[in-house]
């Protein structure tokens, strides 16, 4: 199959094309944002957006200054994603599961001057603004009318804007990124590679049109969720719902019922979870045509389960925050559950051994992968760009052997990352809040699998000399990660060694512990 020619201009502005082409085509009174609170047309997001990017002017942001959005998924999002790209300032969205400690690291590493932060999220951000002296100003979501409310300042605002003179080939925004060691890096992305996921991914493969409404249980802010829910949905004048609040089975069952999506994009430990809860709805009570999954691999077992219950296929894929969306995916009407399908075209896979050379066919390999939607390289960290950037290649840090005829079978990382519920964990993070415990001497963690063959985080403890294990320790252990962490990073099982195994050189030999595990 040959790839979609996308041409994109030299001089373009990715929301002045994501909303101008709606309006151009006539769709400006139809819905484009459903929440929790209401509903949004194309024309009323165009204005709002552009009053949004009258009001970070007025702030005196000026263009390629970073706005951070710590934003839950409310019709705000999209405002101030929009109307801050249009004015060339530089959001850069972050996930609303993090610690305060994440957040003054993301707010000093991008020097954002104004942050817009979901009310609900205050505590956490109020202190900061006092120690970081980059940030001026912290704008609320949705919360009560005052000074800071961005509800007040969009309605100060004239309700048309200059658009910036931007580039295709301009940094338009950033998301942050995390792996094994070190801080989080903000990965920059290009105004041409929104539209270009959609040209790639959404329309071939997913056959994304007007008459789709979206919902997407990946939240905006990661690249999976900006695509399914923003970008995605937009480049083709279809209707998203967003939802606020956790992804439970619940909350997800009643968006499904309520708004009667036909596309749907979750994670692999959701449709687990759907599937085992009482709340699952009935086929008849839905509209599905089609879900994708992302962030982790689907057991084939969930997916032949979902399509049995509901007569409709999920597209397993992968993508990553570098690449910005899916670039090797199950196809409608060609799905191998247990493999993550063939390529999108537009975009080249090779499988390459440790010194990066071609595996021999069926071996297993690390994936790498060359495409227009590349990032432009981590945020003043150079060292991890030329680790990950290799020319026009980019390591995804996951390893895939080939079939033979042509499907790609995830093997694991090859680092010693875990993906829970889709979303990166580090283990060295992990085990340092472990030994910060004054029970531990040393932690290990790796990923076990769970009942659904899903992965999540175990702990190996050699507790300090007197201390005696128990299941009140391991309960104590387990709310002193969830107090200093994000809270899906906690162990879900611990086990009590009296060593951890190690090389000569000390060393932890993790590929033990998960044999282990
Ligand atoms: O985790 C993934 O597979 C993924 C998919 C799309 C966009 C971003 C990511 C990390």
């Amino acid at each position: 199959v040959s790839p979609p020619i996308i041409t994109i201009p030299r001089s373009y502005n990715a929301a002045a094309d994501l909303l101008g082409r709606n309006l151009a085509a006539g769709r400006g009174d139809k819905t484009a944002f459903i929440d929790d609170r209401g509903r949004c047309t194309y024309a009323e997001l165009d204005r709002r957006s552009s009053a949004c990017a009258n009001a970070l002017r007025a702030l005196g942001l000026m263009r390629e200054q970073r706005v951070l959005m710590c934003l839950h998924d409310t019709i705000d999002f999209p405002t101030v994603f929009l109307g801050a790209i249009k004015a060339g300032i530089v959001p850069v969205a972050v996930n609303t599961l993090l610690t305060r400690g994440d957040y003054e690291y993301m707010l000093r590493d991008s020097r954002a001057r104004v942050a817009v932060v979901s009310a609900a999220l205050m505590p956490l951000f109020e202190p900061l603004l006092d120690e970081i002296p980059s940030l001026e100003r912290i704008i609320v979501s949705g919360g009560a009318d005052g000074p800071d409310a961005l509800a007040r300042l969009i309605a100060d605002q004239p309700e048309a804007c200059e658009i910036a003179d931007t580039l295709g080939d301009e940094v338009c925004f950033w998301l942050y990124s995390s792996g094994s060691t070190g801080a989080p890096k903000g990965t920059t992305h290009r105004h041409s590679s929104l539209i270009a996921t959609a040209e790639l991914f959404a329309r071939p493969i997913l056959g994304i049109c007007e008459q789709d409404t979206v919902f997407s249980a990946a939240k905006l802010f990661f690249a999976y969720g900006l695509g399914n829910g923003l970008t995605f949905p937009m480049s083709v004048g279809a209707t998203t719902v967003l939802m606020a609040e956790r992804p439970t089975p619940a909350a997800v069952a009643k968006r499904l019922v309520d708004h009667q999506p036909t596309l749907f994009y979750g994670v692999p430990t959701l449709f687990a979870s759907m599937l085992a809860s009482a709340d699952l709805p009935d086929r008849a009570q839905v509209g599905l045509r089609l879900c994708t999954s992302a962030g982790e691999a689907l057991p084939e077992e969930i997916g032949l389960r979902w399509r049995r219950h509901f007569e409709v296929d999920i597209l397993d894929g992968i993508g990553s925050t570098e690449m910005l969306h899916v670039f090797l995916s199950n196809r409608r009407g060609d799905v191998r559950y247990g493999t993550t399908g063939r390529p999108v075209p537009g975009y080249d896979i090779r499988l390459v051994d440790e010194d990066g050379r071609p595996v021999a066919p069926g071996e297993v390999g690390e994936l790498q992968v060359r495409g227009p939607t590349a990032s432009n390289g981590y945020w003043n960290n150079r060292a991890k760009t030329c680790a990950t950037f290799l020319g026009d290649w980019t390591r995804s840090g996951d390893k895939y052997s080939l079939t033979e005829d042509g499907y790609y079978v995830y093997a694991g990382r090859s680092d010693d990352m875990l993906k829970v519920s889709g979303i990166y964990v580090s283990p060295i993070e992990v085990e340092s809040v472990l030994v910060s415990h004054e029970a531990v001497l040393e932690a290990a963690v790796v990923g076990c699998e769970d009942d659904d063959q899903l992965i999540k985080p175990k702990a190996f403890i050699v507790l300090k000399p007197e201390v005696v294990p128990s299941e009140a320790l391991a309960d104590q252990l387990k709310a002193h990660v969830k107090s200093l962490l994000a809270p899906y990073k906690y162990p879900r099982w611990f086990e009590f060694v009296e060593e951890l195994p190690k090389t000569a050189t000390g060393k932890i030999q993790r590929f033990k512990l998960r044999r282990r595990a």
